[in-house]
């Protein structure tokens, strides 16, 4: 349970029981806050400070209320009840940075001022955000108040993290347990600050991964979940070998073995979790026979007859299947494929697997909210949690890269906008002057990209609107056409010009905020459009599998009705995402990669300084530094610092604000050093709250050797 008022003395012994190394460490383990390093404008001192820190096993530094976070890769035993215990309830700078601090700072502002609030967990793949997004879900997992309805409701929350993961994640070259799809986790608490419910928005799946894999990369993991750890039985009667090497889509990028993930012990939490939540053995059976099935589907291979046409080419193949959906299929795929070349077999084959895939996982999507939801109407407020696929580039990219890279544009641009906008606000609010800091905005990326009428999208639509005509290199044309003259898109035409790198033809490049990334156009207009023919649309309709008849459903539009692209509607849903964010308090957790390898101990310098750059850091901290480095809440202030002066000492009479009045005259506050706003104190420079938090210390050791003095006859 939550303690919100611990006593002093209380406070005062755990203070100094567990803070003894920051009271003594400073140079030692660097600084904790970067608004407080006196060269904050340096971007050397900045990393040197990260460097130090991380040297240390300290991952964590705030940047004000934002942490950074650098993934240590590995285990720091700074995740126990203990350190939990250690973090509850207490103020967010009274110990050292930690994840913990964050997620508590947020669910009781959340409390105190009964509002909503969403924590932006941004940083390219592999930096740590999924592990710090479960970080935080444990947290209040154990720090929320507890009784058997809140526990189920809890332990829910929890599972559907592996569930998700399993058919969600899988290994790419950044990252072995790599997310392919957005989540945005609301956790919904009621007004006793009790997890009474959730729900979860995805947001576009990497599909394609389920039929072609790079070399080094994997499927989802649930497709080797089930091949290594899955009961005899079910084996069985699904059809399958316990051999991932005899599944066609399991080995295109011959690594289905990965020696970080344990694919047997993670097929049995799946399993336990799927129970938990409450999924009917039905449709666990259903689900696993669409896995099942996806594995014969990529099995299946064709061959020209004497018209060219494809027909089967594993004729024992149907003989042996033993259920239902696959059967279907194959009893009609001759019929559907067969006008069909190979190609178009082939092709045909794959559209179907991963539209299977996909709509699959939307249904699993749906099926956790349905168990994590609240049925209580009684007002919620809301704590959301933001874990998409972080930046990436790889040597080749393609239009899933182009997604997610695009997602992260739009994130960066929410970052921009929501701290410089909560700053101009504060100051604005609190009636004090604004002094604005240039930073790189972002939104010209942005805009090259989803523009109407005129951004890469748009163009990309146009040309899915000519089947036939269009193909992937006269939509490099066009963009090259309408884009080339863009500071941020360059071609192999532009390409000497702008960046001194040549660029293959069919291929573009952006200028990212975070880098430059090498699209090559191939699979552009396919992926964009992702048609399914109707008649396997049909034929799936008929499935005796419930999960497949739900998802496909006959209401379905038909396809004399245009559906919307897949990337027009990924920008719906990221608008769509925009505005929930907009609504809510914003907390931020920056991830940061140390290195490339995925190595523990290794801090590459090059490769820390360019993610401080692009992820804005050295202008958030600038920003925060403008005017005053630190604001707070005159009672918060009030209550930490009142033991330095006697006449707010024990307690205040008058209004808090006229407390600290009192109490930084008393300390020697020079009028320039700070400003008295409408609800806050603003301190210009660190050093002013340094002494203060340096004679608080001392204050603090005094209290607590009066106190011991007092206990030791006891
Ligand atoms: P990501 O979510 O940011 O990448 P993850 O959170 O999956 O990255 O982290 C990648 C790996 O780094 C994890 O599997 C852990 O092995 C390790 N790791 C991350 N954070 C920590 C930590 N705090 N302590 C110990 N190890 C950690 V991506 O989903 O690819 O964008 O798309
Ligand atoms: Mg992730």
């Amino acid at each position: 349970m939550y303690m919100f008022s611990k006593s002093l003395e209380e406070r005062c012994n755990r203070i100094l029981r567990d803070m003894e190394g920051s009271l003594t460490a400073r140079d030692r383990v660097g600084i904790q806050d970067f608004v407080l390093l006196d060269a904050y404008t340096s971007e050397s001192a900045v990393l040197d400070n990260l460097r130090k820190r991380f040297n240390e096993n300290l991952i964590y530094t705030y940047i004000g209320t934002l942490l950074v976070s650098v993934n240590p890769y590995k285990e720091l035993g700074i995740y126990t009840k203990k350190q939990m215990d250690i973090y509850m309830g207490v103020n967010f700078f009274e110990l050292p940075p930690h994840i913990y601090a964050l997620a508590d700072n947020v669910y009781r502002t959340m409390l105190t001022e009964t509002n909503n609030h969403f924590i932006l967990i941004s940083g390219e793949s592999g930096a740590g955000k999924t592990e710090a997004s479960k970080k935080i879900l444990q947290f209040y997992a154990v720090s929320c108040p507890s009784t058997k309805l809140l526990d189920n409701v809890r332990d829910r929350l929890l599972l559907s993290n592996p569930v998700l993961e399993a058919f969600g994640n899988a290994k790419t070259l950044k990252n072995d347990n790599s997310s392919r799809f957005g989540k945005y986790m609301d956790i919904q608490f009621d007004h006793m600050g009790g997890a009474v419910g959730g729900h979860i928005l995805s947001y576009l799946l990497e599909k394609s991964r389920v039929v072609h894999q790079n070399h080094g990369e994997r499927s989802f993991h649930i497709f080797y979940q089930l091949v290594e750890g899955g009961e005899e039985d079910l084996l069985r009667w699904l059809g399958l070998e316990r051999n991932c090497q005899r599944y066609s889509y399991l080995v295109q990028g011959e690594c289905a073995k990965v020696s970080s993930v344990n694919d047997k012990s993670d097929w049995k939490t799946v399993r336990k979790a799927l129970s938990v939540i409450e999924f009917s053995e039905s449709n666990i059976e259903s689900l696993f026979a669409i896995i099942a099935s996806v594995l014969h589907l990529g099995n299946v291979t064709f061959v020209a007859d004497s018209q060219g046409y494809a027909t089967l080419n594993n004729k024992n193949y149907r003989s042996t299947l033993p259920f239902q959906t696959l059967w279907k299929i194959e009893a009609r795929s001759e019929e559907v494929l067969s006008p069909f070349t190979v190609d178009q077999a082939v092709y045909a084959k794959d559209a179907l697997a991963k539209a299977i895939y996909g709509r699959t996982f939307t249904w699993l999507v749906n099926e956790l909210n349905e168990s994590l939801a609240n049925k209580d109407s009684s007002r919620k407020t809301v704590i959301g949690l933001l874990d998409i696929y972080g930046f990436e580039v790889f040597s080749v990219n393609s239009f899933e890269q182009f997604c997610i890279n695009y997602c992260n544009e739009k994130l960066q641009q929410l970052f921009i906008q929501l701290t410089l906008k909560s700053e101009q606000e504060e100051y604005e609010m609190e009636g004090i002057e604004w002094e604005s800091v240039p930073y790189f905005n972002n939104k010209i990326i942005c805009d090259l990209v989803e523009e109407k009428f005129k951004g890469i999208i748009s163009v990309l639509d146009e040309e899915c609107l000519r089947p036939g005509e269009a193909t992937d290199m006269t939509f490099l044309e066009k963009l090259e056409e309408k884009m080339g003259g863009h500071a941020h898109f360059v071609t192999h035409k532009l390409a000497d010009q702008k960046t001194r790198k040549t660029l293959e033809r069919g291929d573009f490049r952006l200028l990212h905020y975070a880098g430059e990334v090498t699209y090559s156009v191939v699979g552009f207009l396919d992926k964009n459009n992702d048609l399914l023919y109707r008649n396997i649309k049909e034929v799936m309709r008929q499935s005796k599998n419930a999960i497949v008849k739900h998802c496909f459903p006959s209401t379905e539009p038909d396809s004399k009705k245009r559906p919307e692209t897949v990337a027009t509607q990924f920008k719906s849903s990221l608008v769509g995402l925009t505005e929930i964010l907009m609504s809510k308090e914003p907390w931020y957790v920056r991830c940061m990669k140390p290195n490339e390898g995925k190595q523990p101990g290794l801090f590459d310098d090059v490769l820390v300084r360019h993610q401080v750059k692009y992820l804005g850091l050295m202008e958030h901290l600038r920003v925060r530094r403008a005017g005053f480095a630190y604001r707070r809440r005159y009672e918060i202030f009030l209550q930490r610092y009142k033991p330095l002066c006697p006449d707010t000492w024990p307690n205040w009479k008058g209004t808090a604000a006229e407390g600290v009045e009192c109490l930084v005259k008393h300390l020697g506050y020079k009028p320039d050093e700070y400003k008295m706003g409408r609800t806050k104190i603003f301190i210009r420079h660190p050093r002013t709250l340094f002494a203060t938090e340096d004679a608080f210390e001392v204050c603090k050791h005094e209290l607590a050797t009066r106190i011991q003095a007092k206990y030791k006859g006891y």
